[in-house]
């Protein structure tokens, strides 16, 4: 090392010593709440926990998502105590309003169910007073959350510099389907995020076609992932002062679900995915990540076997995992205790080319079984096990009503219906669901309680045409 970092390092620690110095001093003198809130924070309340307001109390959402990934995002914050104040084209709103309608005259439970504890208002945002109006909630708010089509915003004149202008402090988050490069400008929808995503190549049995997702990776995924891009920029402009843009591109937010095939596709490189029952069958491997089926992901092998009724239930399957720890535990239930010392079977290596027929044999053992017996007894012995659920029995499952995750609300035109709450659980703010709004609910409300126009303004407002839909042509002949 050179001898000018040598006396720059002694500088460095005698200052370091006189700082410790100093602390010592401070702590000495100080009581600990006090240096605990010299550090920028407040004192630790004293209110019980659950009573000292929600976690995003005081933030404001302008809400212009549509569809479920945007939506999916600020649903969540509102869950997590944002006020979310979801803009609606006036007279039609977010499509999903009317998309897999199953109750005639009221919203969908594809709506509903995305767009629980919001507020709606309706503007045209290609109206001039509607534009005005617009432009005060960005004065307003801290975060814009969008998921319009590429182009979309800009077009209604929200750019982001715009945005900025008005409001520095503005927080602008967007879900695309992709990032910059060839397909920046395309649409995509959940299934062409899971495809280009690399999720559906990966998915499926091997001798089929690639194989799409029931959970929605792409839409609701990537809202997850934005909504935390949204909580990361609000924190960092406690420091900066400033906002900025948050963008998750739907390919984006699947690959990173999907990472472990890509840890998959260079470990190819080296030699057979020997964890893939296509390993233990014979069958080589290609020149990309093959479909594996129900093969686990891990290091240690699992499948999903029969159990009791199965025959006439398609649900009636447990994914079993013969994690290498409970191997002897799992060959004593199943009537195998040869198999502990056996050296075709006594080792995961010598284990992965028979996988087929070890899990064969653990079937002939769980179709004697339900899969909830099977679940008892396997988790009583460490063994990891998974019956498989249908939504009839999530649905009506008392644990996850009693904890939240699966939460009843009643809607004044569709009557009560089920819908999933907050699945990230904070001790100290708990979650307030409730109903999806009706369409334009708290215009009003909004206008005059946030906006501050008074009953004057609304009034030229309405009659502007900026919220309310053009009147049908039906109607305008009877009046
Ligand atoms: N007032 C007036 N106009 C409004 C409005 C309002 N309140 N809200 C929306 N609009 C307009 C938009 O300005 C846009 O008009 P222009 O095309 O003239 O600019 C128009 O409505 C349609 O918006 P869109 O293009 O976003 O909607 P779409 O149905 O054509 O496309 C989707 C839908 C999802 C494919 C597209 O929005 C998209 O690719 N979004 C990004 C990716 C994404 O989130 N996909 C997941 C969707 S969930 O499966």
């Amino acid at each position: 090392m050179a001898p000018r970092n040598k006396a720059a390092k002694a500088k460095s620690k005698a200052a370091a010593k006189k700082t410790a110095k100093k602390v010592i001093k401070l702590k000495t003198k100080k009581p600990p709440a006090k240096a605990a809130a010299s550090n920028g924070l407040p004192r630790p309340s004293s209110k019980p926990w659950g009573q000292a307001g929600r976690a995003l109390e005081g933030v404001k959402i302008l809400d212009f998502t549509h569809v479920q990934s945007g939506p999916t995002c600020t649903q969540l914050l509102a869950y997590m105590g944002a006020d979310v104040i979801k803009v609606e084209r006036p007279g039609i709103g977010d499509i999903t309003r009317g998309q897999l309608r199953d109750v005639k005259g009221a919203d969908s439970l594809y709506f509903t169910m995305l767009n629980g504890s919001k507020r709606s208002i309706t503007i045209d945002s290609k109206h001039a007073k509607g534009k005005e109006i617009l432009e005060r909630l960005v004065k307003l708010c801290d975060v814009l959350v969008e998921n319009f089509a590429p182009g979309a915003l800009d077009r209604m004149g929200l750019t982001f510099e715009h945005i900025h202008k008005l409001n520095p402090r503005m927080v602008v988050a967007s879900v695309k389907g992709f990032g910059p490069g060839p397909y920046e400008d395309c649409k995509v929808y959940e299934n062409v995020a899971q495809c280009a995503g690399g999720s559906a190549s990966t998915t499926g049995f091997r001798e089929g076609p690639p194989l799409v997702t029931g959970a929605q990776i792409g839409d609701s995924g990537t809202g997850v992932h934005l909504a935390l891009g949204i909580v990361s920029a609000l924190y960092q402009r406690i420091r900066t002062g400033r906002g900025q843009k948050v963008l998750c591109a739907m390919q984006d937010g699947v690959l990173n679900l999907a990472r472990v095939k890509l840890r998959d596709q260079q470990r190819l490189k080296h030699g057979p995915l020997t964890e893939y029952s296509q390993y233990g069958e014979g069958v080589p491997f290609g020149v990309a990540v093959p479909r594996a089926g129900n093969d686990s992901g891990g290091g240690q092998p699992g499948w999903i076997l029969k159990c009791k009724g199965w025959e006439n239930d398609p649900d009636a399957y447990i994914y079993f995992i013969t994690q290498a720890p409970v191997w002897g535990t799992i060959c004593d239930l199943i009537g195998k205790p040869e198999w502990k010392t056996d050296p075709d079977y006594a080792t995961p290596p010598a284990r992965l080319p028979r996988l087929r027929q070890i899990f064969d044999t653990i079937e002939q053992w769980t179709m004697t079984k339900t899969k909830f017996e099977v679940m008892e007894i396997c988790n009583k012995q460490d063994i990891p096990v998974g019956p498989i659920l249908s939504m009839k029995e999530i649905a009506e499952e008392p644990s996850l009503r009693a904890t939240g995750t699966v939460v009843e609300v009643d809607h004044p035109t569709r009557g009560k219906y089920l819908t999933v709450g907050n699945p990230i659980k904070l001790s100290d703010s708990p979650a307030d669901v409730r109903r999806s709004p009706l369409l334009g609910e708290h215009t009003d409300e909004i206008l005059a309680k946030v906006l501050g126009y008074s009953a004057a303004d609304v009034v030229e407002i309405k009659a502007s045409g900026a919220i309310t839909a053009p009147e049908k042509p039906a109607k305008a002949e009877a009046a």
